[in-house]
């Protein structure tokens, strides 16, 4: 199986400019898509193991139960073109149950992240043609060609990442995604659901301590990465689902009166103010199909878990 990476050149980011924009603004605001260095990635995948969070170990049992079905749906001959490269076993699972696929594209900013989730799968699924693409998948995109067997476009989007975008930018991203899969294509997408309060805030709010410690490393990774001196002692983990936006809303809590310096600027923050970190989305049966509406695609089938904690959508022009 051929595996040369198609290098879209994105754009590198500018952290001390991003961090200093979202610090200009009231309230203050960092941008959740740093919270995944190594250290972050290493704690990501330790909340995915701790008893309250939910979410990934659902998907996974989801996926099991609902594959056979869910091939069904998608057809023979799939691309599969996986937005971000960190599932893993998911995309295993896909794979192993689609009938025939031909092709897999999985697009991520990280060259090492798309080249090593290649190389691991070419060894499970030598017949499978790998297409790595190099690209921030936010931005407008063109793929690859794979071989003229690819009946179908599947872009893959497990783990309720959708959940992180505010509700423009899920829209942006969906209908870049109509454009990735062509008028005969589908998406295959995560998300997890409205339910009890007490269960979701208890999967953001875990009690050994591991989501407030991924939280507050973003910090950390400024610190490290462009010198600014937060001091982690300071700030704590605050999440609470404010159900009339859908959403757990993550900040970061000023502790006491401080100043922190960042890129050559002083920012101040009172006792008690707050600087918000990430959204995490839920959705309910309209919410999302208002959602997918509105990016010009149509829920055509949707799996969920025995309890509606979780589910798995599928989207067609
Ligand atoms: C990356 C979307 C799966 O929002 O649930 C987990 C990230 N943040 N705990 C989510 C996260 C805090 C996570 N996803």
């Amino acid at each position: 199986a051929r595996s040369a990476l198609t290098d879209l050149r994105p754009q590198p980011d500018d952290i001390a400019a991003d961090a200093v924009t979202g610090l200009s603004r009231t309230p203050k605001a960092l941008p959740s898509k740093y919270f995944y260095d190594a250290e972050g990635s290493r704690l990501f995948e330790a909340i995915t193991r701790v008893p309250e969070y939910y979410l990934t170990r659902t998907e996974l049992a989801l996926l099991e139960d609902k594959l056979p079905a869910i091939a069904q749906a998608i057809g023979p001959g799939a691309h599969v073109v996986e937005y971000g490269s960190g599932s893993g076993r998911k995309t295993e699972l896909l794979l192993e149950h689609l009938r025939d696929p031909v092709a897999y594209t999985p697009i991520e900013i990280s060259r090492t992240a798309v080249l090593d989730a290649t190389a691991r799968l070419s060894v499970h699924f030598p017949q499978i043609e790998m297409l790595p693409v190099c690209a921030d998948f936010t931005k407008p995109l063109t793929l690859p060609k794979a071989s003229q067997r690819a009946q179908r476009t599947v872009v893959f989007f497990p783990g309720s990442t959708l959940g992180n975008f505010a509700n423009d930018s899920a829209q942006a991203l969906l209908a870049g995604m109509r454009q990735t899969m062509g008028p005969n294509g589908c998406a295959l997408i995560g998300v997890d659901l409205d339910k009890d309060t007490a269960l979701i805030e208890a999967a953001y709010n875990d009690a050994a301590g591991v989501t407030a410690a991924f939280t507050l490393n973003l910090l950390a990774r400024l610190n490290r990465e462009i010198g600014s001196d937060f001091d982690l002692e300071a700030f704590r983990h605050h999440a609470v689902y404010v159900r009339e936006r859908l959403r757990i809303e993550t900040c970061l809590v000023s502790q006491r009166a401080q100043q922190v310096h960042v890129a050559g600027k002083t920012f101040a923050f009172a006792a008690g103010e707050a600087m918000q970190v990430e959204y995490s989305h839920k959705y309910t049966d309209a919410s999302f199909a208002t959602l997918a509406e509105s990016a010009g695609l149509k829920v055509t089938h949707g799996w969920n878990d025995a309890r509606d904690w979780f589910g798995l959508r599928l989207l067609q022009p």
